[in-house]
């Protein structure tokens, strides 16, 4: 039985005023009779009203009404996007070091923990559909501060595909299943997608991360959060400073390789919500520190690029990420459909001491979000469900509405009043009342697009320029892919053209996989997301500045932050019949020691006979399990080795953890399994030199177990892709 932390009243609970605001609606049925929803105890629950035992039900009957009714209505709309997603409660500290710049008290108070809710998400996909889509991951934070809610509505990647909020309906039209036919479920490999990406070169820095393994994460705890646009921060005396925020996983940021992806889908389409949801019933509490770049104010027109395009980011090396606490997820929701379905994210939602630019993404955004709630929670008091309210007092005149719980006492509700004492007052900014930063405007009205947004390449090429080899192998794989499943050529070489302005390499090499050549001159003009009168030449994508440098934090491999630990990690043991327990407890002790767990597949589900006879308990079976959900495998000495050797789901396993560039460890006795697998099929076995993160225990069992812990932290074997690629 898994040890399960997260029950309320456990852990930090009680200091957790959310959880503690949650409690005055959670509903626990131990030790009560069921009733109708009005209170009336149901004595059959399980038959319908009838006239006679076999004869019609009977209208009467509002019990059953009652029930059917209910359930009729169980449903409500998903997320136009992000409608896949999980979630889960913790908390967020402050280092204390930002004063100076933001007046925010969440972020300046180092004695509260402020409760947050974090949603996890993939983009595309209806609410159904697989974990491991390539997609991007959104990545939401509710703050429930002590002066109002504040929400960190962001993704897993720096840049957004668009520049005005005007093209997201466009967008996500062209991502999402087409509209004859509704195919493909998240999936963005189509061709509504790419025609819409070929025809807006704005999109082109963050296709390069979309390409990347970035969109393919081993675990939403292993992933990189960001705030993508500049918000400002206000300090006390109303001074801003442009901010971007940041978050970074403490596992280290770590992605699956696309063949694993395409079979996590079949072997366990929830893979990313179980990971979460186990961890944490685990008590392995996932934890990020969260950061900002900080730009003074008057270094707005420092940069190559505009602070206000959200196609662009700031490279760590030019401005790095200070950071100013860490954030914990420490308890599963109580119910999916309450919290995780019901929470509603804005980046609207801003305490005093954080405000916007005018980026004109998040200009539209900050109408969107409370206008999508409308439809999809179904009124205008969506901030009154549990999971939404603040744990900050709320007062205000807004009043009824579909659902509306709260009760208002009064005679008023309206200000000023004088029947009332004008209560609920405004607060003056020395009493936290929010007041907009000073921001100087004078400008025409115009419908325009700023051309300091217009270098759609620098970046992307920056992107591309600072992967390793492996990672760029794998942006022009995923682009291959994705353009093999677009049936229209010319999209296909629309996008050779585009490619050919990121890097020349990058473009000739998709183009060799799809059997085209890179087209000489690309279409002009180029960018069609321009309006009708616009000024072509104006508006054609221009590289400006000298260009970057390579930066290593743009890479996971290089990334500066980097950790070898293995924490969480899953290690598959294959256990035939008469398993030496010497060998299996050797590893999985060195294992445990480093935080990661050991999990038994066997030829059956229940339980395996070690070779001194003792039952152990079974994670998995053969032939109910596979690979692709562990991060490294070993075989442990069995009697019955011959079963093994026969088994085509063992192979199989083996096979796939060798493609996939996983640790694999044969314990002494065991490694005529490898002439088996397509390590090297049918045979001599060669130096071990040459079967790169192929382990075989011959000597010492410490030595082994070292290495083999040792390239678990590396994540990746990635030589041996390099050498199963020559
Ligand atoms: Fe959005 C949901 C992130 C641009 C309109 N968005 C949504 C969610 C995330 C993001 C993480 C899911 C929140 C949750 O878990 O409930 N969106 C982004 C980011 C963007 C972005 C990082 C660009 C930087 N979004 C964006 C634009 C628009 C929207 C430009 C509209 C003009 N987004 C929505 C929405 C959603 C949403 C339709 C769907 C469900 C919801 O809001 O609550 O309003």
């Amino acid at each position: 039985m898994k040890k399960d932390n997260t029950k309320p009243g456990k852990n930090s609970e009680k200091k957790d005023l959310k959880s503690q605001d949650l409690e005055r609606n959670r509903e626990y049925n131990e030790g009560h009779y069921i009733t109708t929803d009005q209170g009336v105890r149901i004595n059959n629950d399980h038959n319908t009203l009838k006239a006679g035992e076999r004869g019609p039900s009977l209208l009467e009957d509002f019990i059953m009404r009652e029930k059917i009714t209910h359930f009729d209505h169980e449903r409500i709309p998903e997320r136009i996007v992000h409608a896949r997603g999980s979630g889960a409660h913790g908390y967020f500290e402050a280092y204390g070091n930002v004063g100076e710049y933001t007046k925010a008290a969440f972020l300046n108070d180092t004695s509260v923990q402020t409760p947050v809710f974090v949603r996890f998400s993939t983009v595309a996909g209806f609410r159904g559909s697989t974990d491991m889509a390539r997609d991007v991951r959104g990545f939401a934070i509710k703050f429930y501060t002590q002066e109002g809610n504040f929400d960190m509505v962001g993704n897993n990647i720096p840049v957004f595909f668009i520049q005005d909020a005007m093209k997201f309906p466009d967008l996500i039209h062209a991502v999402k299943p087409e509209p004859h036919n509704e195919i493909p479920q998240a999936a963005s490999a189509h061709d509504t997608f790419w025609d819409f990406i070929s025809l807006m070169p704005e999109t082109m820095h963050m296709v390069m991360w979309a390409m990347s393994d970035r969109a393919i994460p081993r675990s939403l705890r292993m992933m990189e959060g960001f705030g993508i646009h500049t918000f400002r921060f206000v300090n006390a005396q109303g001074k801003s400073t442009f901010v971007k925020f940041h978050l970074k996983p403490k596992l280290g940021t770590h992605a699956v390789v696309w063949d694993e992806a395409l079979k996590i889908s079949g072997n366990d389409p929830d893979f990313h919500r179980r990971d979460l949801y186990d961890n944490i019933a685990m008590g392995n509490f996932p934890e990020w520190e969260f950061g900002v770049q900080l730009v003074p104010q008057e270094d707005e027109h420092k940069f190559d690029f505009d602070l206000l395009d959200p196609t662009k980011l700031i490279p760590e090396e030019l401005v790095p990420v200070t950071p100013i606490g860490k954030l914990v997820l420490n308890r599963n929701p109580d119910n999916f459909f309450a919290e995780t379905e019901q929470v509603a994210f804005h980046p609207g939602h801003v305490v005093p001491g954080i405000d916007f630019t005018n980026d004109p993404l998040l200009q539209g955004r900050l109408f969107s979000y409370t206008d999508t709630q409308l439809s999809r929670l179904g009124s205008p008091n969506f901030h009154e469900i549990p999971i939404n309210r603040p744990v900050a007092p709320m007062h205000n005149n807004q009043r009824d509405g579909h659902m509306r719980q709260e009760i208002n006492v009064g005679q008023t509700h309206y200000s000023p009043n004088s029947l009332n004492d004008n209560y609920p007052v405004q607060a003056k900014e020395s009493e936290g009342g929010f007041v907009s930063y000073y921001e100087r405007m004078e400008a025409y009205k115009v419908r325009e697009r700023s051309e300091s947004f217009s270098d759609h390449f620098s970046q992307a090429s920056l992107f591309f320029n600072s992967q390793t080899p492996v990672e760029q192998n794998h942006i022009i794989n995923a682009l291959r892919f994705e353009l093999s499943k677009v049936e229209t050529v010319a999209i296909r070489k629309r996008m050779l053209g585009l490619l050919s302005q990121v890097n020349k390499t990058l473009a000739k090499k998709v183009a060799e996989g799809l059997g085209l050549t890179v087209p000489g001159t690309p279409e002009k003009p180029m960018n069609k997301g321009v309006g009708a009168d616009a000024d072509q030449k104006k508006h054609e994508p221009k590289r400006i500045g000298k260009g970057y440098e390579p930066s290593d934090a743009l890479s996971m491999i290089k990334n500066p932050t980097v950790t070898q630990t293995i924490e969480t990690r899953q290690v598959a043991f294959l256990c035939g019949d008469g398993v030496s327990e010497k060998s299996l407890t050797a590893l999985k002790k060195a294992l445990e020691a480093k935080g990661a767990a050991a999990k038994i597949i066997a030829p059956t589900p229940g339980s395996v006979k070690t070779d001194t006879g003792k039952e152990i308990k079974a994670d998995f079976a053969f032939f109910s399990s596979s690979s692709v959900v562990f991060d490294a495998v070993y075989i442990p000495d069995s009697k019955n080795n011959a079963a093994l050797l026969q088994n085509n789901n063992v192979i199989e396993f083996i096979n796939n953890a060798y493609r996939h560039c996983k640790v694999i460890g044969f314990d002494n006795g065991m490694e005529n399994l490898i002439e088996k697998t397509t390590i090297v099929p049918g045979q001599e076995l060669p130096k071990s030199t040459e079967m790169p993160g192929v382990l075989i225990n011959k000597d010492s069992i410490k030595a082994f177990t070292d290495q083999f812990t040792d390239l678990l932290g590396q994540h990746r074997i990635w030589e041996r892709e390099t050498y199963l690629n020559e």
